[in-house]
């Protein structure tokens, strides 16, 4: 390793931000493509990238309002897991697990996908039967998950108050031990670099503002800075405006976008070495490599597009932290921040088709999306190259809700929406 004085350090500081390579190129739109993905999210990114690598169609422009992975995807706690109830929604979760597990060797990039698992606290009866349903559920779909007691709970993380006397105590957890949490940057930047490697256009600075049409078909979008770019299919993948988008080409879709919160305090030392979440009392937690702690809870409840949250929000999220670990009542927080989700009444995603012909969307995962990036981004992929849902999106149609045919995945969801 290079030694530097202090001196060395602020020259190096100073003068090595010069000559840096680009890591994708930066290229102007051309006329037409085979695919546009609208939104460089991590699963617009990861669904070029699968188009171009599975199914070898790399005539496709990435178009984003703003820079790559700047929306939901930079803002979220990065909590990866699959211990969904419903047989379709585990499925789906656990696609995109499997290939977390090999993301940094297939993308040679290293995403830190840092499997400690994930607890999900149960508090009342109630919930200890729903944990233990929904184990069981996971077991028979392969996946792995234990319901443990209070003391299997305190066994894994010592610092929790696993007090009987505790506001609300402790009785138990389900256990996902290939769950944890990946570095969310690493994830967009991975991807893109893989994308742009194979020929996909990542176009940044671009804002779509409308759809083009031509005989209920969609043929293109039209851009604030590039004007009209044409495309023969069209995915839309941008958290947080599907409902502007799905406006723009003339349908509604059944979905309300929500600011979420989150916040980091400043560094401690190693602590905590897993991710727990509460659904009851209502607070989540783990600690990244840097020393912060990374803290969440649900929505606000109010509908919105600004991206931050209000006062009490923040509260309640940390007295439910200061609940469980007492100990920390005393760390500062650091930062705040939020971004808009797109729920849907199912807490389950849209991956669908639409009634405008060769347009597509894929949204609606709310406040559980980057978990399922890589399967999202695949299934889509699937979805977009065919032209009709690939099996596993199959069940997400956006006309689930007009058959009846919801997947209600609010219990396994983990954060209140
Ligand atoms: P984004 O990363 O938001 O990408 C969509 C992109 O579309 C944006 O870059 C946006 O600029 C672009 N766009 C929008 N409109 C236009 C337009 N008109 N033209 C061009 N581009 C446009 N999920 C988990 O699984 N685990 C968690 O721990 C977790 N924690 C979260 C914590 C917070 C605070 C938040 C806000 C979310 C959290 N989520 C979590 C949810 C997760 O972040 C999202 O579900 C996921 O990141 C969505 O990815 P995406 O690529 O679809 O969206
Ligand atoms: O879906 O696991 C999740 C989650 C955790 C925090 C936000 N979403």
């Amino acid at each position: 390793m290079q030694k530097y004085s202090g001196f060395g350090l602020l020259k190096h500081s100073l003068t090595h931000h010069e000559n840096w390579q680009r890591v994708w190129r930066n290229p102007k739109p051309k006329k037409k493509y085979d695919v546009i993905i609208v939104g460089g999210g991590g699963h617009g990114l990861a669904t070029a990238y699968y188009l171009a690598k599975v199914h070898n169609i790399t005539n496709v422009a990435v178009v984003e309002k703003g820079y790559l992975g700047g929306g939901n995807t930079a803002r979220n706690t990065t909590i990866v897991r699959s211990n969904y109830l419903w047989d379709e929604a585990a499925l789906l979760y656990e696609h995109a697990m499997k290939l977390w597990e090999g993301m940094s060797q297939d993308l040679n990039y290293n995403v830190m996908f840092s499997q400690r698992g994930v607890l999900n606290l149960g508090h009342t009866l109630q919930d200890m039967r729903d944990i233990q349903r929904r184990v069981n559920a996971n077991r028979l779909n392969g996946i792995d998950s234990e319901a443990l007691d209070t003391q299997g709970v305190q066994e894994i993380v010592p610092i929790l108050n696993c007090s009987s006397s505790a506001r609300y105590p402790i009785l138990g957890a389900s256990w996902q031990p290939r769950a944890g949490v990946a570095r969310h940057d690493a994830v967009a930047w991975g991807y893109a670099r893989a994308a742009d490697a194979m020929g996909v256009d990542l176009i940044q600075q671009c804002e779509v503002n409308d759809i083009v049409t031509e005989d209920g078909a969609a043929i293109g979008v039209n851009t604030k800075q590039h004007g009209a770019i044409y495309g023969d299919r069209i995915g839309c993948v941008v958290a947080g405006n599907s409902g502007v988008l799905a406006k723009m080409a003339g349908f509604h879709l059944p979905i309300e976008s929500h600011p979420l919160q989150a916040l980091v305090s400043e560094p401690i030392r190693p602590i905590l070495d897993t991710v727990v979440m509460s659904n009851q009392v209502h607070g989540y937690i783990s600690q990244s490599d840097k020393g912060d702690l990374v803290i969440g809870a649900g929505i606000d409840g109010y509908n919105g597009y600004g991206q931050r949250g209000s006062y009490s929000t923040i509260e309640h999220t940390l007295q439910a932290i200061v609940e469980m670990f007492p100990m920390f009542s005393r760390v500062r927080m650091n930062r705040q921040w939020g971004g808009i989700v797109d729920t849907c009444p199912d807490a389950c995603p849209i991956i669908s088709d639409t009634p405008v012909e060769n347009l597509f969307f894929n949204c609606g995962w709310g406040t559980g999306g980057f978990k399922a990036t890589p399967g999202s981004g695949h299934v889509f992929a699937a979805t977009l190259a065919k032209g009709e849902a690939n099996e596993l999106a199959k069940p997400f149609s956006m006309f689930r809700f007009h058959n009846g045919a919801l997947i209600d995945e609010h219990g396994a969801a983990g954060v209140a929406h």
